[in-house]
């Protein structure tokens, strides 16, 4: 049996990876603990998946190790975006990512994020792509519409590019919601993505070290 990370980075050691050629289930045990690996294992997003016996399972762990990140985060609320930023530096940097391995492109509101994610993901230097922003319903009769535009405008960056983009954007009632969500008392949401998207970049190299019949890959 296979369980899925719990929302936390340990315990997920030994992986089982695809059938074999001849339909076998191949084990696959994760490498030695590194400098990602060993690091407190950041906010992620909640759930534990158990994956039945006899079935390849490609299952991905929130690793950095030569992994390089872009990160696209809006100046809107910016005293919030700067907290979930710092939320995904850390968490980034707790899983194995070298600072000099991320980018940050700047934008000015949750609306154009996507584009930014678009322009990151395109040129195919990063693993994923975490989107940073906050829209906050009691600032913008707007609220409905840039928090939809916003999540379906990263999702399709992903589908178009095939690089895990993911959301790290809050839709709020009210600026205490956000607080609460960007290092407050419900963690930070900043955080989740930048590990979310780690476990998908993870999850991908797996299943393209398989599919391409060679060893694992660090994309
Ligand atoms: N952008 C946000 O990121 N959050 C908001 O709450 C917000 N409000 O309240 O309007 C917001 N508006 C700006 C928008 O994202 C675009 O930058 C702007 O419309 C220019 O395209």
């Amino acid at each position: 049996m296979t369980e899925g990370p719990p929302g936390r980075l340990e315990g997920a050691d030994e992986l089982r990876l695809s059938p074999a050629v001849d339909g076998e289930v191949e084990t696959h045990v994760a490498p030695e603990p590194d400098a990602g690996r060993d690091a407190p294992p950041a906010e992620h997003a909640p759930g534990r998946l158990v994956i039945p016996d006899g079935v390849g399972a490609f299952v991905g762990m929130p690793n950095g190790v030569r992994r390089s990140v872009g990160i696209v985060v809006s100046r809107y609320n910016g005293d919030i975006t700067t907290k979930l930023l710092d939320g995904a530096l850390n968490a980034l940097t707790a899983a194995g990512v070298q600072r000099d391995r991320i980018d940050v492109l700047q934008v000015p509101g949750a609306f154009e994020l996507p584009l930014g994610a678009m322009a990151l993901a395109k040129s195919r230097r990063y693993a994923c792509v975490v989107a940073l922003g906050c829209v906050i319903r009691g600032e913008t009769p707007h609220f409905d519409f840039i928090a939809a535009e916003a999540a379906s405008g990263l999702q399709l960056a992903a589908l178009e590019t095939g690089v895990p983009v993911v959301l790290g954007v809050l839709t709020t009632e009210d600026r205490e919601q956000a607080e609460a969500r960007a290092g407050g008392a419900h963690g930070n949401k900043g955080a989740e993505a930048a590990s979310s998207a780690l476990e998908m970049a993870d999850v991908f190299a797996r299943l393209r070290a398989v599919t391409a019949g060679s060893g694992p890959s660090a994309a």
